[in-house]
């Protein structure tokens, strides 16, 4: 009975480390929004064996996800739509504040710290799909700044 179960749970794990072929995505986490907010920005780190693209994000938790770069212009914080993002071999890239982001846009629900969600990251390789890896991504509230 124990070796039945057991069997199951290493069926149910599969898919992820499948996933894991395409793309690794680690320390997904999504900024916690002020109240009332409709977006909430959303940061990890990807890195691929191989050239790939970021092609397209969806996730339950928002009716669409966007790409965004974020560069300072005239002393303005300026965040721009990127149609997709090159991931170069062996080379991580890092979403993180202040620069790339993912940007959920219209939440279905308010996030609370702690929440899980999930951000299914899908692949190109050239014009191909590569496929898709789903991550978890915790909510957390900005690490705060400290200013003297
Ligand atoms: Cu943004």
């Amino acid at each position: 009975m124990r070796k039945l179960a057991l069997l199951f749970l290493s069926l149910m794990v599969m898919p992820i480390s499948h996933a894991a072929d395409i793309a690794k995505v680690s320390d997904a986490w999504v900024r916690l929004p002020p109240p009332g907010a409709q977006v909430a920005a959303a940061y990890l780190t990807l890195e691929s064996k191989q050239a790939l693209s970021l092609s397209n994000v969806t996730s339950p938790a928002a009716e669409t996800v966007e790409i965004h770069s974020m560069s300072m212009h005239k002393d303005m914080m300026e965040m721009r739509q990127l149609p997709a993002l090159a991931l170069e071999a062996g080379k991580p890239v890092k979403l993180e504040p202040g620069g790339l982001h993912l940007m959920l846009i219209n939440l279905k629900k308010p996030l609370k710290e702690g929440d899980k969600v999930l951000l299914v990251l899908n692949f190109n390789q050239g014009k191909q799909v590569a496929g898709a890896v789903g991550v978890q991504a915790t909510v957390k509230a900005a690490v705060k700044v400290h200013t003297h």
